[in-house]
């Protein structure tokens, strides 16, 4: 059988951000509201693509790189919680344009390429917590934490050791 990855487009989030969003996330959520996501696996998900053989890979990533739109800036000041999929996040109240744009290409490129697109409209999040299948009060929105997007990244989601890790294939400037 040919090797397959799984695999998706998406955010990282700079170091700094990620440090401050895992201090809040203590101070704010109690211990058993979740799992919690480890501070190098914030991010947010782009176009998720599931599992691709090298060779889809290799045609997603020529069109990646025909991408050609400026960066934006990335504001985190909203979060939710939904109880079924059992995930509490952070996203932006009002998502920029650029980053609507980028993802709706993205998924559009994917879909031709042949991966399965998820009908449900975008809905930008960096997942904070997982497993958080219980009611939870969600903290007031007085949080906010914004940064420049300059790249976007494909990654690689792989289960080992009992954690799933997301590393970093390729990357792409905006500009
Ligand atoms: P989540 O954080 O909301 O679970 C790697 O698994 C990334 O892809 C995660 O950000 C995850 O979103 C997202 N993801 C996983 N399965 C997906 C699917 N079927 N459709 C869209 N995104 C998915």
């Amino acid at each position: 059988m040919r090797e397959q990855k799984r695999l998706f487009f998406g955010l990282e989030l700079p170091q700094q951000c990620r440090q401050e969003l895992i201090a809040w996330r203590a101070a704010t959520f109690p211990a058993e509201a979740g799992q919690p996501m480890a501070a190098d696996s914030l991010h947010l998900t782009l176009a998720f693509l599931g599992e691709v053989s090298e060779e889809k890979t290799r045609a997603l990533m020529q069109q990646a790189g025909r991408i050609a739109q400026p960066g934006f800036t990335l504001t985190l000041d909203d979060a939710g919680h939904w109880p079924r999929s059992g995930v509490i996040w952070l996203g932006p109240r009002q998502a920029p344009r650029g980053l609507l744009q980028l993802a709706a290409l993205l998924r559009s490129q994917a879909a031709r390429s042949g991966c399965y697109q998820t009908p449900l409209p975008f809905h930008p999040h960096v997942t904070l917590l997982r497993q958080a299948l219980q009611p939870v009060s969600l903290p007031p929105r007085n949080f906010c934490w914004s940064f420049p997007v300059e790249r976007f990244v494909l990654f690689q989601s792989q289960f080992s050791r009992g954690r799933t890790r997301y590393q970093a294939l390729a990357e792409w400037a905006l500009r």
